[in-house]
C-alpha cells in the first residue's frame, strides 16, 4: 500500500479588490487544517490567488497583468511555500502565469505542484481554454480565457509523493484526452482546480446539470484510466457570479470517497492508496494489452468532424 493523505482545499469567492496577501492567508489557514489532520498534500483551485478575472472585458493591459504572477514564488506567495516547508506538506496551486521566454511575453493559466520541502516539482499550463476571445456584451458575464491566455501544449506526469502525479485545470477535466494522455504515462493521481459558473451563457439548458457534469467527467476519467482524481472548486457567489462547489476526491473505481459540503473555504480529506490503481491498470484498462491505437488515428489527425488537426477542412487534402 502506498498512501497519500490528500486534502481538497476548496475556496469560497475572492473579490476583485482582494489582495494576494488576503488570498494567501486563506490558503495558509486551509493548509494548517490539512496538516493538522495528517495530510501530505493539499490541492487548491484554478486561479486561486485572485478573482476569476476572465469574466470581465478589460481593455487596460496593465490592469489585466495585475492578475498575473511574474515570479513563483513571488513576494506575496513566498509565505505559502515557507509554511509548506515548515509543516511538511505539499500543494497544487492554480495561478495566472506571466513569463518571458526568449524575450517574448507569454500569459498562461497555470498550476504548480510543490513538494513537502517547498520545491516546485512540476508546472502545468492549461490546454483547453474555454470561452471566447472578443467582447460579447450579450452575455450576462464574459468568459475571456481565449483572449487573456495562450494554451499549453502537454499533459505530463511527475514522480512525487510516492507515485505518478498529473495536473489539469478546469475545462480540461471535461475532455477524455486529458486523462488518457496521462493514463498512457501511468498516472496515479490527477489534480484539477476549477472555477465553473453554474450558468453557461451559450447553453443555459445545461445550468441545472453543472454539478452532475462535474462529477460525471471526473468519475469517468478516474475509472477509465485507473487513477485517483482530485477536483477542487473556487465556489460560491464571486462578484455576482454563482460558481459550483462539488470539490471531491475520486478513487480509481470511479467512486467519490470525500467531498465538500459547502461553497466556502473548506477542506475534505481522503487517505488515498495509490496501489488501488493497480487492479484497473492490470485488468480492464491494461492499455498495453487491450488498446487498439490503429483504430484511433482520427484522434490526433482531426480537430473535429469538419477540420483536420492543422485546421484545413476534412477532405481538402485528397
Ligand atoms: N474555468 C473554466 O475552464 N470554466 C469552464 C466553464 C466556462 C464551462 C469549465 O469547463 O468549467
Amino acid at each position: 500500500m502506498r498512501f497519500v493523505n490528500v486534502a481538497v482545499g476548496q475556496l469560497g469567492p475572492i473579490a476583485r479588490n482582494d489582495t494576494r496577501t488576503q488570498a494567501v492567508a486563506r490558503l495558509s489557514g486551509l493548509m494548517r487544517q490539512a496538516r493538522s489532520n495528517g495530510c501530505d498534500l493539499i490541492v487548491y483551485p484554478e486561479l486561486a490567488l485572485t478573482t476569476f478575472f476572465p469574466r470581465w472585458y478589460i481593455e487596460d493591459q496593465s490592469e489585466i497583468d495585475g492578475f498575473f504572477e511574474r515570479e513563483m514564488p513571488g513576494p506575496e506567495t513566498q509565505a505559502l511555500f515557507d509554511l509548506a516547508r515548515e509543516l511538511g506538506i505539499g500543494f497544487y496551486l492554480g495561478y495566472g502565469e506571466l513569463s518571458i521566454e526568449d524575450g517574448v511575453l507569454h500569459r498562461y493559466n497555470s498550476s504548480i505542484l510543490v513538494d513537502k520541502s517547498g520545491a516546485i516539482v512540476a508546472k502545468y499550463r492549461k490546454v483547453h481554454l474555454p470561452g471566447h476571445a472578443e467582447h460579447e456584451p450579450w452575455r450576462e458575464f464574459q468568459h475571456l480565457e481565449k483572449r487573456y491566455f495562450e494554451p499549453g501544449n502537454r499533459f505530463g506526469v511527475v514522480e512525487a509523493f510516492g507515485g505518478l502525479m498529473g495536473m489539469a485545470i478546469c475545462n480540461d477535466r471535461r475532455w477524455s484526452e486529458t486523462y488518457r494522455v496521462m493514463g498512457l504515462q501511468g498516472v496515479e493521481m490527477v489534480l484539477i482546480g476549477y472555477n465553473t459558473p453554474v450558468h453557461n451563457p451559450p447553453a443555459p439548458e445545461h445550468d441545472d446539470l453543472s454539478l452532475f457534469h462535474n462529477e460525471l467527467v471526473m468519475q469517468a476519467g478516474a475509472y477509465q484510466n485507473g487513477t485517483w482524481v482530485v477536483g477542487v472548486a473556487k465556489a460560491g457567489i464571486e462578484e455576482g457570479v454563482d460558481q459550483i462547489g462539488g470539490s471531491c476526491i475520486i478513487a480509481p473505481s470511479g467512486e467519490v470517497v470525500a467531498a465538500c459540503t459547502t461553497k466556502g473555504d473548506e477542506i475534505a480529506l481522503a487517505r488515498c492508496d495509490l496501489d488501488l490503481c493497480n487492479s484497473y491498470k492490470r485488468t480492464t484498462f491494461n492499455f498495453d494489452i487491450h488498446r487498439q491505437p490503429r483504430a484511433y488515428r482520427m484522434i490526433v489527425e482531426r480537430k473535429g468532424k469538419n477540420l483536420m488537426a492543422d485546421g484545413t477542412p476534412v477532405g481538402s487534402g485528397e
